[in-house]
């Protein structure tokens, strides 16, 4: 007799889902990968949306979407709330967060640093921040405790610098190119760092300040609230750190913010805060070359994939390199997956 699927404990269900959940942000990277330079950032991040919910549906857990594309009305594919994997009883229950194509916009101008990028974490473990803004801070390990979200920026950047065993003028601090950051970049560059001004990807960015040789050693300013959960999933596997707080500068952001139950504009949020449990996934595949992992390189028939695949339980950090012959591969999406016979 059969014995009835038992769900298995949750440290084996990490392990046996990391490969898994690999494919998906591979499958996402070589769909928008196509669309490099191609001036279209909605066509890129559909062919991502479609090829991470396709291979998804492969995956044995039953999960739900808490950060995705946004509400079911605006977003088709992916949206919160979602059921995504086989959703078989012996499937673990998780909580989802992705971002399919963290930067359209790199993508659609051939431009670095564009990833795939999924969150898989324990249910409840993942704290649902709608789409506005955050402040956000983050550090590599070596910089653990020595931001504060409140001193002013020459403060934060000389504190790193000495953390990190470096003079002020050899630090490297990463900012989103935006008109609201004007005063910041000039505080920071007053302080005497060095600023690589990004046009997007602070998630890139975030996770590069924890990985040594990356060349980025904090990053600062305001960025996308989600983004800020996956960067925090990535940095607790990591040992860096993010502190956040969200960013609410106009009185209909306020009102968005308070109907989705944020009221209190002045807590600070840190990392651990914003994903709260070690029973956490994180996977990411370069679409476009970055600081952190290279993108998708075409030669004859197959496409080359450079992903990482970490866990928080016990810090283990996977580079994973993969060959796709390009005529075997599955890069499919749910529709194509329902044309299959079963
Ligand atoms: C950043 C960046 C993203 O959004 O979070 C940014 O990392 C913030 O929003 O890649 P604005 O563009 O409105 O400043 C992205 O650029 C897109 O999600």
């Amino acid at each position: 007799m059969a014995l009835p699927a038992r769900p298995l404990p949750v440290e084996d269900v990490e392990r046996e889902i990391m490969l898994d959940i690999v494919r998906v942000t591979e499958t996402a990277a070589l769909r928008a990968a196509q669309w490099m330079g191609k001036g279209d950032n909605k066509a890129a991040d559909q062919a991502a949306v479609d090829g991470m919910r396709g291979m998804l549906d492969l995956v044995n857990i039953r999960g739900t979407v808490i950060l995705g594309e946004g509400e079911k009305d605006q977003a088709p594919m992916l949206y919160n709330g979602e059921q995504v994997g086989r959703g078989e009883a012996s499937g673990r229950v998780l909580d989802i967060a992705v971002d399919p194509l963290e930067g359209t916009r790199l993508v659609a101008k051939g431009a670095p640093n564009a990833m795939s990028v999924i969150v898989a974490a324990e249910a409840g473990s993942l704290l649902p921040v709608p789409s506005f803004y955050m402040e956000k801070i983050a550090v590599g390990p070596a910089a653990v405790g020595c931001v504060d979200l409140d001193a002013p920026p020459g403060e934060n950047v000389r504190a790193v610098a000495k953390a990190l065993g470096k003079r002020v003028e050899n630090l490297t601090v990463v900012i989103l190119d935006r008109p609201r950051h004007a005063e910041l970049i000039q505080a920071v560059r007053e302080a005497g760092a060095r600023i690589k001004l990004i046009s997007d990807g602070d998630v890139s960015a975030g996770i590069a300040t924890a990985i040594e040789d990356s060349g980025v050693d904090m990053l600062i300013g305001v960025g996308g609230a989600p983004e800020g959960v996956l960067t925090a999933a990535a940095l607790r596997c990591l040992g860096g750190e993010i502190l956040t707080r969200l960013w609410v500068p106009t009185p209909e952001d306020k009102a968005r913010a308070e109907a989705a139950g944020f009221t209190d504009f002045s807590r600070v949020y840190r990392g651990t805060d914003l994903v709260t449990s070690d029973s956490c996934i994180f996977a990411a595949t370069g679409v476009t070359d970055g600081d952190l992992l290279r993108g998708v390189r075409y030669r004859g028939r197959t496409a080359r994939t450079h992903s990482v695949v970490m866990r928080a339980r016990t810090r283990t950090i996977r580079f994973v390199e993969a060959i796709h012959h390009l005529d075997y591969k599955t890069l499919r999406s749910r529709r194509e997956n329902r044309e299959l016979p079963a």
